[in-house]
């Protein structure tokens, strides 16, 4: 039985060499060496080739290296397998971190006391409780839903939008077109953690922004966007930073990655650049889950955290 490990723009080796450890009845080949295809029932993969999938003739089932399938879903010659995405504790506890990080960093107004700190100005600010600010998580999936709990737990007064409805205690949701705009007039601090599909492509952009609170406690809407790049457009992002239809933004994914030299992006005075470590798949846990999958659909049971595909994610 042998899996192929097709990651691009990682280092490849040492998640491979992990799964061998992990699965030590699997045969781990490493792409662009596949040998027989015949042979490879299973794929680890991140930003496969297209057509590198539909190439494999045994094909059983897709794992994806990270919690998002954007970039399988992306292969228009995708062979009719199942699609496993990657839901790990350790992976949501660091996203829950990232999320925390940056609503407080804005909340607690790091920016103008950055400033203040390089002209040498000693000044406490005004300070609004956190139960005053409404906080907007856009998915309430594994890593919104953990986040926007914690945010609760934190004493921000905390929304949610999902596609179905959810109820979470502490957590006022909203769902589906429908509930949009009202999630996002009750929101000054955005955080978006949604899929990129054909339906969240390009959302956050300048008219959603215009239906954000603007007269928050905070003086003004912040972006967190730990999702895709994909889901926001960044022209739209600067000019609304310009405008002052946004105070802040903490960005973490981007359009092209890595973010080019000359996105102003880089050098706004008001915007957090991260280079999409919000949350990093660590390669102990993404291959025990593998390994234990396999494992256990060999012996007959269901994979666990297979994608809808209509839906694309
Ligand atoms: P899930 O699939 O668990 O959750 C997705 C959530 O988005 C669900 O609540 C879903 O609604 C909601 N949703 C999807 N489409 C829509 C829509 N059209 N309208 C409203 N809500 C919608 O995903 P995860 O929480 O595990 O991950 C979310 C994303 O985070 C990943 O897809 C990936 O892109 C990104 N990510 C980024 C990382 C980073 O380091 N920056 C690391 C890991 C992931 P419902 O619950 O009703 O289905
Ligand atoms: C993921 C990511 O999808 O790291 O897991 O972006």
């Amino acid at each position: 039985m042998a899996l192929l490990v097709a990651l691009s723009e990682l280092p490849q080796e040492k998640w491979a060499a992990r799964l061998e450890v992990e699965a030590p009845g699997l045969e781990v080949r490493r792409w662009p060496h596949a040998g027989r295809r015949e042979d490879i029932e299973f794929a680890l993969v991140w930003k496969p080739p297209a057509g590198l999938l539909s190439s494999l003739p045994a094909l059983k089932a897709i794992f994806s290296l990270g919690a998002g399938v954007d970039h399988i879903l992306e292969d228009p010659h995708l062979p009719d397998v199942p699609i496993v995405r990657f839901v790990d504790p350790d992976l949501t506890q660091r996203m829950v971190e990232y999320v925390a990080l940056h609503v407080l960093f804005h909340h607690r107004q790091m920016f103008a006391y950055i400033e203040q700190q390089a002209r040498g100005e000693w000044n406490d600010l005004r300070q609004a409780a956190a139960g005053r600010v409404g906080v907007g998580v856009m998915g309430l999936g594994e890593l919104g839903g953990a986040a926007a709990r914690q945010l609760a737990a934190l004493g921000f007064k905390v929304a949610g939008w999902s596609a179905s409805r959810h109820t979470m205690d502490g957590i006022e949701c909203f769902a589906g077109p429908e509930g949009l705009d009202a999630f996002l007039a009750r929101s000054e601090i955005l955080v978006c953690l949604l899929p990129l599909t054909a339906q969240t492509r390009g959302m956050l952009d300048h008219r959603l922004f215009e239906k954000l609170s603007p007269d928050g406690p905070l003086g003004g809407p912040v972006l967190i966007n730990a999702g895709r790049g994909g889901l926001h457009v960044e022209a739209d992002i600067v000019a609304a930073l310009e405008a002052g239809l946004l105070k802040g933004a903490s960005l973490d994914v981007f359009e092209d990655e890595p973010l080019p030299r000359s996105s102003p992006l880089w050098r706004h005075p008001r915007v957090l650049v991260t280079p999409h470590c919000a949350s990093v798949t660590a390669p102990y846990a993404v291959c025990t889950s593998v390994a234990e999958q396999i494992a256990r659909f060999e012996a007959g049971a269901p994979l666990a955290n297979v994608i809808d595909r209509e839906r694309g994610y």
